[in-house]
């Protein structure tokens, strides 16, 4: 019985579970401030803080602002092919029928702002980062084709 439970364990040492036991699945992710700027239709400028946990998508990071700050709101929507796309910012909507939107940028310490080249749900936030999000008007014919951010 004793023999069978020594094999049973070193057996199960031997099992390949790659990842776990790793510091990703030590449960010691890093937690870390993000600035979230508004920019509104009539180019008013509101800056939001938060905190991220390493790995969290900017979806995350928004719903966590969301939930501390009562001034801060945003709705999305599911785009079937590529994901959650952001559609309001404190009750202000984009628009097809404006050509409007809420353009995804970002800042990074000491860098320039850059527009974000995929949607919110698949990007993760860095330290100290500011995540922008600028209310906008596309030209829909060139849009279709390239953006021109
Ligand atoms: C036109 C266009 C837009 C227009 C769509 C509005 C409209 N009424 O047409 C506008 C300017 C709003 C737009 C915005 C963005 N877009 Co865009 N867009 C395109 C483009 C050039 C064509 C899409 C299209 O019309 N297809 C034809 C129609 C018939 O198919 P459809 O499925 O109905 O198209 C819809 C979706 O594509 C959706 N959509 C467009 N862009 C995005 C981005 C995301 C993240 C989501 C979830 C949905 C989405 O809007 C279309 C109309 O409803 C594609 C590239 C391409 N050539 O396909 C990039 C593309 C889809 N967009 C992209 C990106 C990154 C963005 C932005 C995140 C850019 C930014 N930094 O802000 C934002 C979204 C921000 C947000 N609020 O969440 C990437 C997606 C990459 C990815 N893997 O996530 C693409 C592939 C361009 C690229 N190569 O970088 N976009």
């Amino acid at each position: 019985m004793a023999l069978t439970a020594i094999i049973l364990l070193c057996f199960a040492a031997l099992l390949p579970f790659p990842g776990l036991g790793e510091r990703d699945h030590s449960g010691e992710l890093k937690t870390f401030p993000v600035k979230v700027i508004v920019i509104n239709d009539r180019s008013e400028k509101i800056s939001y803080s938060t905190t991220v946990t390493e790995g969290w998508t900017m979806f995350g990071a928004l719903n966590e602002l969301q939930d501390s700050n009562s001034s801060f709101k945003f709705t999305s929507t599911n785009d079937k092919h590529y994901g959650i796309f952001l559609e309001s910012v404190n009750g202000l909507p984009g628009s097809k029928k404006d050509n409007t939107y809420w353009q995804l940028l970002s800042q990074k310490p000491g860098g320039d702002i850059t527009p974000l080249e995929v949607g919110m749900g698949c990007y993760q936030p860095q330290e100290y980062e500011n995540l922008i999000l600028e209310f906008t008007k596309y030209h829909p014919k060139r849009d279709l084709f390239h953006h021109d951010l």
